[in-house]
């Protein structure tokens, strides 16, 4: 039940911040408009930063849901996820990262939990709560 209320939050969230924009979206032809396109597209993968050659990106396990949601990564280097759950109206007590065999693995609150990996093959890959409710990207490049 709480994934409802969550997504519930979103939704108006969402609304909310498309509510100042109704009046030139309404219009049959969409205007050129260049911040048309990305009001609506999904965030950008965030771009990990490289350390001793291990690409590291902290993921907060929030109210919200992942932030960031959708990260890149390159393909055959090693990875470091840290994640951080900062909240307990979450479900995301746990993480899995399904396409490569990792977790479930406990967050505890307001503890950094390190996933090491490396991702090995290209593609997108979701890393998920223990329920596969909550749901973040990774975009794997080679
Ligand atoms: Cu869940």
């Amino acid at each position: 039940m709480k994934h409802i209320s969550i997504l519930l939050a979103l939704l108006f969230a969402l609304a909310a911040c498309n509510a100042d924009s109704s009046d030139e979206t309404s219009g049959m032809p969409l205007p050129d408009h260049e911040s048309t396109a990305s009001d609506l597209a999904p965030a950008e993968p965030l771009e990990p930063r490289m350390e001793d050659g291990i690409q590291v990106v902290e993921i907060e396990a929030g109210e919200l849901g992942f932030a960031p949601i959708s990260l890149s990564l390159e393909a055959d280097v090693p990875a470091r996820l840290v994640f951080t759950r900062t909240t307990e109206q979450t479900c995301a007590t746990e993480v899995k990262i399904p396409a490569f065999g990792i977790g479930p693995v406990d967050l505890l609150l307001d503890e950094a939990v390190v996933v090491e990996f490396t991702p090995t093959e290209s593609g997108q890959f979701a890393f998920v709560c223990g329920m596969d409710m909550q749901e973040g990207r990774l975009v794997v490049q080679s």
